[in-house]
């Protein structure tokens, strides 16, 4: 009944850890040293391991160390095998902190006091009020209604727009293709945090941005694919976009010659808006792992005809 790790090595180590603390009983293995391969049950991953399933015979759940999922190719994961994607504290409180003081960047003009500062020049700028500039986020999931329930509490209109009908407290919410041009309609800052999936890929594109408000800003900590990047620099260009932060790019590692780098209204990290926090991570996976011994539906469970 082991429980085989394959992602961070460092991060692997206090896994290790806890595992020994918590839950002496389940044999605890950091790839590469599978030990004996039909003995594993459980894969905790980034990247799964090629062939893992033919490697593993006897695997019933993979568990993503992340709450997105894409990075798996589930068409060689036959049925029977659970996925499981991260649903933890400490990646919501990562990212409501980070949009939170990307949403503040912008909405303090951080962006042209930088370019400013490059020319001592010292000149104010009148500050708008948070009640006038309006906050939209695609995706109303795990995250994306955590960072709207904080932003709201600065006094940002915000809004969502999801795949099904949410009702959340103090926000505009908007669901379905249909309603898409509607919330952009209303958004001068668009923050990103959807899943990828064949229907979000490539989705922020020239079409997308204009419908949103000329000089609206886009935040990205969803995925780098969803955004089609020349239209993206276009939009920055011709003034409809005002500013960018982008945590997530298509590649990843962003290579050195890459236009983002050096765009005066691009902002970019290197995928850090928020990680899997292991104190809190290894007790939501054994609590799973209780879960599926039991025949209870384990927390995350990604529902694959939708991808996400
Ligand atoms: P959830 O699965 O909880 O939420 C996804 C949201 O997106 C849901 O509201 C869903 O709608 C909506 N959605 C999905 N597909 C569509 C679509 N086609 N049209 C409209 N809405 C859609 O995910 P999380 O909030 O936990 O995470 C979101 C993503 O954030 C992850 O998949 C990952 O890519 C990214 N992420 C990035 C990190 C970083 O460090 N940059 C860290 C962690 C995650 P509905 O509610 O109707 O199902
Ligand atoms: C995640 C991520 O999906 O780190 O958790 O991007």
């Amino acid at each position: 009944m082991t429980l085989l790790y394959k992602a961070d090595p460092e991060r692997g180590k206090q896994w290790a850890r806890l595992f020994a603390q918590k839950a002496p009983e389940i044999p605890f293995r950091l790839w590469p040293d599978i030990g004996d391969p039909a003995s594993v049950r459980y894969l905790a991953a980034w990247q799964p391991p090629e062939y893992s399933v033919r490697t593993l015979p006897n695997l019933e759940v993979i568990f993503s160390v992340g709450a997105g999922i894409d990075q798996f190719d589930l068409s060689g994961v036959p049925p029977h095998i659970a996925v499981v994607r991260m649903i933890e504290p400490g990646i919501v409180e990562g990212m409501v902190e980070y949009v939170t003081q990307a949403v503040l960047t912008i909405h303090r003009d951080l962006f042209d006091y930088a370019l400013q500062q490059r020319q001592r020049a010292w000149r104010e700028m009148p500050v708008r009020a948070a009640s006038s500039r309006r906050v939209g986020v695609l995706g109303l999931g795990m995250l994306g209604s955590a960072v709207l329930e904080r932003l709201r509490l600065f006094g940002f209109p915000c809004a969502g727009w999801s795949r099904s009908a949410h009702q959340l407290e103090g926000i505009e919410c908007y669901a379905g293709v249909e309603s898409l041009d509607a919330f952009l309609a209303r958004t001068d800052v668009l923050i990103c945090l959807l899943p990828l999936t064949g229907a979000t890929r490539g989705l922020l594109d020239k079409r997308l941005f204009g419908k949103l408000p000329m000089g609206a800003s886009f935040i990205n900590a969803g995925r780098g694919p969803q955004v089609n990047q020349q239209d993206m620099l276009d939009a920055l260009d011709r003034g409809r976009l005002q500013n960018a932060i982008l945590d997530v790019t298509d590649p990843e590692p962003l290579p050195e010659s890459h236009p983002f780098w050096t765009h005066p209204r691009v902002r970019i990290t290197p995928h850090i808006a928020s990680a899997t926090r292991p104190e809190t991570a290894v007790d939501v996976v054994l609590d799973n792992i209780r879960r599926h011994r039991d025949g209870l539906p384990m927390i995350g469970e990604i529902d694959r005809s939708r991808g996400y």
